[in-house]
């Protein structure tokens, strides 16, 4: 997770959307430049000039509740965190493209009243999907913008009952060295594992996804399920996840097994808290040049900020 500082190539999908093509153009027109790849490349869009993105619909420009323009589906499904496939961000795409998802169980279990183990399939019909285009700010940080299909992680915890002893919801992804050559890693306590306070799942924010863009989710993204709580760094966004299970005790998580000074439990995005290795001032959207500045909850503190009331946020990372 240290190499925030490797550059992003341009893809072509960055210049194929026709908005974008188009606005540039428009501008090399304006300029007098000759249109070429030199003078394409030379006119990327600056952080003020936000540029126009495309899902793989073409449809109407999908933007968030901050009006920021969501990421390509390029963007989105070709540059990744999973380190069961690769610590190479583009490598995640080729390496997983045909990993099976189907058929797939996600058992919930632990201090429920009513332990059951759904079919991905179940779980789609039987919970009311939505969209939410959500940021995600990843702790080495880059952000994207991406609209997610899924259903809130709230509504499938109250259909297994919590007990009054459970307070931590403990989430563990597939182990499976054959068919996830990357953990065959040594160094790494596999299989990866993340957790909440059950009051933080239960907020509306916390959804479990299995699309992107309208689609099936593809295995890049953590396919057939994975969490996002948009609110903390990217890797509380657990991916590929078999079993969710009820605690009183808060449960181990991967990164904090790993590094527990670096990526703590609760991980709120905090701009004013830094990562002992680098500022968390700010941030690289993919598909922009220029940093913008990172917001407090990621954006989201009027939904989230009574989760913490009377906890010091400079100590909790
Ligand atoms: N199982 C698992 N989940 C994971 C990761 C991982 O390596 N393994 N990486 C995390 C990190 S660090 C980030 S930033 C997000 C990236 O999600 P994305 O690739 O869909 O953008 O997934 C998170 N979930
Ligand atoms: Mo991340």
């Amino acid at each position: 997770m240290n190499s925030i500082y490797k550059s992003v190539p341009v893809r072509s999908s960055e210049i194929t959307p026709k908005e974008l093509f188009y606005s540039r153009r428009d501008f090399i027109k304006a300029s007098g430049l000759i249109a070429g790849s030199a003078a394409l490349a030379a006119c990327a869009p600056s952080a003020t000039e936000a540029p126009q993105k495309a899902g793989p619909d073409s449809g109407p420009i999908k933007t968030d509740e901050l009006g920021d323009p969501a990421n390509t589906y390029e963007e989105i499904t070709n540059y990744n965190n999973y380190y069961e496939f690769s610590t190479n961000k583009e490598a995640v795409a080729p390496l997983s493209k045909d990993f099976q998802t189907s058929p797939w169980t996600v058992e919930v279990g632990g201090l429920v009243n009513k332990p059951q183990t759904f079919g991905v399939e179940d779980l789609i019909k039987k919970f009311t999907q939505e969209e939410r285009i959500y940021r995600l700010r990843c702790v080495e940080a880059w952000s994207m913008v991406i609209p997610w299909n899924g259903f809130t992680l709230a509504s499938l915890l109250k259909a297994v009952e919590p007990t009054s002893k459970a307070k931590y919801v403990h989430f563990v992804t597939l182990l499976d060295k054959k068919r996830m050559p990357g953990q065959g890693a040594q160094g790494y306590p596999w299989p990866y594992e993340e957790g909440l306070r059950l009051d933080e799942a239960m907020n509306d924010l916390a959804i479990l996804a299995t699309g992107v863009y309208g689609e099936p989710m593809l295995p890049a993204n953590g396919a057939p399920i994975r969490l996002v709580v948009p609110w903390k760094y990217g890797f509380k966004s657990i991916k590929g996840i078999v079993k969710i299970e009820l605690t009183e005790e808060r449960p181990n998580t991967m990164w904090n097994t790993i590094a527990t000074n670096e990526y703590g439990f609760y991980a709120n995005v905090n701009p004013s808290v830094d990562h002992p290795r680098w500022s968390q001032a700010s941030e690289r959207r993919i598909g922009e040049f220029s940093r913008r500045a990172t917001l407090p909850f990621n954006g989201y503190t009027e939904q989230v900020a009574s989760l913490y009331e009377g906890m010091d946020l400079s100590l909790h990372f």
